[in-house]
């Protein structure tokens, strides 16, 4: 694999493996504003960037179980309503150093910032579909497929060289209240070619993984997509399987991610001067559901008061109002008297009630990843 050809970045990310370039921006970048800035935005890689620089001749290959497959170029694509859809992605592994404090998991580390909120410009999926004779809100195409895999121009060793690739049902692929866009803008800006230059899958409220860069084919398939990543990574099992008695057939590929809130304001042990001490942090759960609300506890978990929530200026949070942003985060602010030591914790309640683990060890597994475990941050009181 050739690293020589790697893209300049933002000297403040925080480096958790070289090659392939996985990094994260500090914890400031992220409650510092609701759209995370493209350069501070977390990435995650599993290989080399490639390089697509012909742009006259990329295009991107829509076939399978489908009536009439096509080949579309990038203006093909623009061709398309283009939609600007605000949605947080978030890897799964983020918060995975924490939970292998516990007991050792495998994976690349992550602290709490492999996760950011962007506003992706595309065309939709729906639409890409419609065009290939597959109609909206098909559960089944005509031939049988019932999902739809994305195959990049990437190459990773887990998949022996072969490209990156993830799939979803063809029911959230054809609905256009899902969202899942085509994209090749981040931020009202072209694509960069960490984040997929030139197209990339965004699939709203999934975990990150199945949100494909550097697109390269759309196959309309009968069964979920047998890649590596689908298969044999990104599934979540309970504390008791171990390396040895791991049967990955025994679980389903993870699709949304469950509800998260992390402290980005204070990092793991913080001093502060006795008095006020507001805290600050996002929050975020999978599906389209939203933040109904955050508690935080300034006296280690003893006692809680409801953090403010907000995603624009002026607009209050609300989860079911229509000016709020259905896939993105919402970010928290709490303040409390601190006048001794103490341990400050959060955690989120999602619109549909779904409440995060008080304990890490409770949700511990062996590839490290969903770990949505309260979020605790040290104080120390200092005169
Ligand atoms: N797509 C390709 N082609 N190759 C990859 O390695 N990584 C996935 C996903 N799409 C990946 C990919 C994972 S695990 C995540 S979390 C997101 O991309 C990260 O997207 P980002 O780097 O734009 O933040
Ligand atoms: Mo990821």
């Amino acid at each position: 694999s050739d690293y020589s050809k790697e893209p300049p970045r933002h000297p403040c990310l925080q480096i958790n493996s070289k090659e392939p370039f996985n990094a994260e921006p500090p914890r400031s970048a992220l409650f510092r504003s609701y759209v995370t800035p493209v350069d501070l935005f977390y990435k995650r890689n599993h290989g080399p960037i490639p390089i697509v620089d012909d742009i006259e001749r990329y295009s991107v290959s829509v076939s399978g179980l489908v009536e009439n497959p096509k080949m579309l170029s990038m203006k093909d694509i623009r061709m398309l309503p283009k939609y600007d859809v605000t949605a947080t992605l978030q890897c799964a592994g983020n918060r995975r150093t924490a939970m292998s404090k516990t007991r050792t998991v495998k994976g690349v580390g992550w602290d709490v910032s492999a996760i950011g909120n962007a506003v992706w410009g595309g065309a939709k999926l729906a639409d890409v579909l419609e065009l290939v004779g597959v109609p909206k809100l098909s559960s089944s195409s005509k031939s049988g497929g019932k999902h739809v895999e994305f195959v990049s121009v990437d190459r990773c060793k887990e998949e022996n060289g072969g490209p990156y690739a993830a799939s979803i049902p063809l029911i959230q692929a054809t609905n256009p209240e899902a969202d899942v866009l085509l994209a090749y803008e981040m931020n009202g800006e072209p694509l960069n070619r960490d984040h997929g230059y030139p197209l990339r899958v965004v699939v709203p409220g999934v975990i990150g993984a199945r949100s494909v860069k550097w697109l390269d084919s759309i196959t309309v398939i009968a069964e979920e997509c047998q890649g590596f990543f689908m298969q044999k990574d990104y599934k979540m099992f309970p504390p008791s399987v171990n390396w040895d008695n791991i049967n990955w057939n025994t679980r389903r590929p993870q699709m949304d991610f469950p509800v998260q809130c992390v402290i980005c304001s204070l990092e793991e042990s913080n001093a502060v001067k006795p008095g006020k001490v507001t805290v600050s942090g996002y929050a975020a759960s999978g599906g389209g559901r939203g933040i109904e609300r955050v508690d935080v506890s300034f006296d280690c978990g003893k006692s809680w008061v409801e953090a403010s929530r907000y995603q624009k200026p002026g607009i209050p949070y609300v989860s079911d109002d229509e000016r709020c942003d259905k896939w993105g985060w919402v970010l928290f602010e709490a303040t409390a008297d601190v006048h001794t030591n103490t341990e400050i914790v959060a955690k989120a309640v999602d619109s549909s009630a779904n409440v995060q683990p008080e304990n890490v060890e409770d949700i511990w597994n062996l590839r490290g990843i969903l770990n949505t475990s309260w979020h605790r941050v040290q104080v120390r009181v200092g005169h």
